[in-house]
């Protein structure tokens, strides 16, 4: 007998039970000293600068054009030759309170502008080095005109500052290109009195600074012990300072959240993603960029929609995060004006609707098909802000899951707040908004409720094949307690409704499996349809031809046929990677089973040199031997400049009787001609063959 694994299961976490005022704890747990974090609670949304040396040459050296603020490192620049660059430093355009003005127009909060990147190239007047802004042509201390400015504007100011450093000769290691730069006189306990130096000029010459954002402390030569005599340097000059977790060594990865109990630091800090449930009792801010780079790169024109900025500034705050969000300025001193343009427009949106952002918590629902929540404690209960990106066909909006008694609804931005009309429907809360969106992006429904939030979560079920019965076993993740709720469900698609089965125990059903569940709550449907379809080939024996990679080999065969498929992210986990080898797997009903479709899931990511194969064939056999063709596809190899995708090769076939049905799939071996990995090993990556 097969069943789930552990993880899947637990990816299918499910409480059945009230999650009241969720957010309100969340916010309140987990620091020693949470007052300091009050206002950075509360401001969610910051401008990120990055801005240095790196900015003359814009992203590109000697023909290539994807550089950055890693310039020096990626196209691996000599120390003599990027010295050079101090000589052409003199940003004449620069102009602090336009930018503070930028970042204030934008509804942003606060500023974080790097003081040092990994280059060691300082934008201060820093009395340890003398590669710094005053060895420029400029010679003016940009961290005094821009800290000026922000108190000038009521605005918060932030340094990030790299503990990476590429130039000062204490820093270890070298980059292992740099063969001419000797180590042999170099002293990382040195280095470390430099950085503390540094780090209490640009926190004692400036005012008061709110936020010391350290990055680069993932190499060997940074250690725990440094980061507490760091930290606690720090502390003893401003107690109060917030200081983000890569100070310390924990950080797990992009992901950006601190693995490890004695971790410094306050808050975690994902790049470039927005984890997909929040993380609850801890303080996050996603840093991200509004085109491909942090630095000025004159080439980068994929600039983030309208859309997908406001998206995320409200997909982090309905998670209880931080949105930092990046500018690169030319060497002139000029945010681009791709940049300004988007800022002005969010700044236009946060204007009329900043409530729903500013000192909020995050959503009281697990996830919600309407849109994003966000939500504020009033006197005798909660306002929710309801963020609607789609606006519904029919103008109903319902709001399901939700216990509370409704008290009124309006639209954020209508300064009389006309009531809307709130009708209790079964299935939830229903509010008759008007015919067309008050924004074109998103807009901000405030619904009144009384007392805290109580959410009814959908229920979720777990599944496995029983082979000796032949059956799957379907139930409820955790126990239902209260008496108020019922469960029905159908096994033929129809909808369930008070008159279908009631759900009391485990549910056995023949496959292929369609079951539909709905929650009732004291004889009012509450929620949505919960659905779980499976394949005649779910659960069913599995046998590979040749072994995926080690490392990505997820549960190994069963994988194949668990229902759990592969996301975009290539680690999750649920792929199987062959690295340069063919995958072919053989799945085995048990005995001759009348079969009329196939699917075979894979996916494309030519970036992480994962192709898609070569040729599909998909095969039937009685007898394990002979075995006869179904289903096949050719692919054009030629055509790997694909954009990442999760695919799928499925059709349907004239019925055949099959107990053995074969996947092959051929990998096209060595990456291409033109992919940067040429002659190097392909990958595909396979996840999940289904027959019905
Ligand atoms: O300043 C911007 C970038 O220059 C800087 N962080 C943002 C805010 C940055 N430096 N490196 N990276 C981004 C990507 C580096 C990723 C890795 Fe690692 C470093 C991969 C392995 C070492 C970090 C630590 C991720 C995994 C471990």
């Amino acid at each position: 007998m097969r069943t789930m694994t552990i993880r899947r299961i637990s990816i299918l976490i499910c409480l059945l039970s009230f999650v009241a005022a969720q957010a309100q704890e969340t916010q309140t747990v987990g620091n020693k000293q949470d007052d300091h974090m009050k206002w950075w609670r509360e401001a969610r949304f910051g401008m990120f600068i990055h801005w240095g040396l790196y900015s003359i040459p814009a992203g590109e050296w000697k023909g290539s054009t994807d550089h950055a603020e890693w310039i020096r490192t990626t196209a691996q620049i000599p120390l003599d030759e990027y010295n050079q660059l101090v000589a052409k430093f003199n940003p004449v355009k620069f102009n602090a309170e336009e930018w503070v003005k930028t970042a204030k127009d934008a509804g942003m909060k606060y500023m974080v502008l790097t003081s040092k990147h990994h280059d060691g190239f300082c934008l201060f007047d820093s009395k340890y080095t003398d590669f710094d802004v005053m060895s420029t042509p400029f010679s003016r201390d940009i961290l005094k005109e821009l800290s000026d400015a922000c108190r000038k504007y009521d605005m918060r100011i932030c340094w990030y500052h790299s503990i990476m450093d590429w130039h000062h000769p204490d820093y270890l290691p070298r980059r292992d290109w740099e063969t001419t730069r000797s180590s042999d006189s170099a002293d990382f306990k040195r280095y470390l009195e430099y950085l503390k130096g540094e780090v209490k000029e640009i926190i004692t010459n400036y005012g008061d600074i709110s936020v010391l954002w350290f990055d680069g402390e993932w190499e060997s030569t940074w250690s725990h012990e440094y980061a507490k005599q760091l930290y606690d340097y720090i502390r003893q000059i401003d107690p109060d300072i917030i200081i983000n977790n890569r100070i310390d060594v924990y950080r797990d990865g992009m992901a950006g959240l601190s693995t490890n109990e004695e971790a410094l630091g306050d808050f975690g800090t994902p790049e470039q993603e927005i984890p997909e449930n929040g993380l609850p009792g801890k303080d996050w801010e996603s840093c991200m960029t509004l085109n491909d780079h942090w630095g000025f790169n004159k080439f980068d024109n994929n600039w983030k929609s309208n859309k997908d900025l406001i998206y995320n500034l409200v997909d982090i705050a309905s998670k209880g995060g931080n949105y930092l969000l990046n500018v690169g300025p030319t060497a002139e001193g000029v945010i681009p004006p791709q940049s300004i343009e988007r800022l002005q427009v969010i700044g236009k949106w946060m204007k009329a609707n900043g409530a729903s952002i500013y000192g909020t918590q995050s959503s009281p629902f697990k996830s919600a098909k309407w849109g994003k929540c966000t939500q504020k404690a009033t006197a005798d209960g909660t306002r929710l802000y309801l963020h609607i990106f789609d606006w519904p066909k029919n103008n109903k909006l319902t709001v399901t899951n939700l216990i509370n008694e409704p008290v009124r609804a309006f639209i954020l931005n209508d300064p009389k707040e006309t009531p809307l009309t709130i009708t209790k429907k079964s299935g939830g809360i229903e509010i008759t908004l008007p015919a067309v969106p008050v924004d074109s992006i998103n807009s901000v429904i405030v619904l009144d409720i009384k007392g805290a939030p109580q959410v009814l979560d959908t229920p979720e079920f777990s599944y496995r094949y029983d082979a000796p019965a032949d059956k799957v076993e379907i139930k409820l993740i955790s126990e239902v307690k209260d008496p108020k709720i019922a469960i029905y469900y159908t096994l033929d698609g129809t909808a369930p409704t008070d008159k279908s089965s009631i759900l009391s125990k485990p549910v056995l059903a023949k496959l292929p499996v369609n079951f539909s569940a709905i929650m009732f709550y004291g004889g009012r449907k509450l929620g949505e349809v919960n659905q779980i379809a499976l394949p005649l080939s779910f659960g069913r024996s599995v046998t590979l031809t040749n072994e995926p990679s080690e490392k990505y080999k997820a549960a190994g065969a069963v994988s194949l046929t668990d229902a759990a498929k592969g996301s975009l992210k290539f680690s999750d986990g649920k792929w199987l990677g062959f690295e340069g080898k063919d995958f072919q797997a053989t799945l085995d009903f048990g005995k001759k089973t009348a079969i009329h479709s196939a699917s075979f899931g894979y996916l494309v990511s030519n970036k992480s040199w994962i192709f898609e194969p070569v040729d599909i064939k998909i095969e039937y056999s009685t007898d394990g031997k002979e075995y006869k063709p179904l289903l096949s596809k050719k692919f054009n190899p030629a055509m790997w400049k694909s954009a990442d995708a999760v695919k799928h090769f499925s059709d349907v076939f004239p019925e055949v009787n099959a107990r053995y049905v074969r996947f092959t799939a051929k990998n096209r071996g060595t990456c291409p001609e033109g992919h940067p990995g040429a002659g190097g090993k392909a990958w595909i990556f396979v996840d999940e063959i289904e027959v019905d």
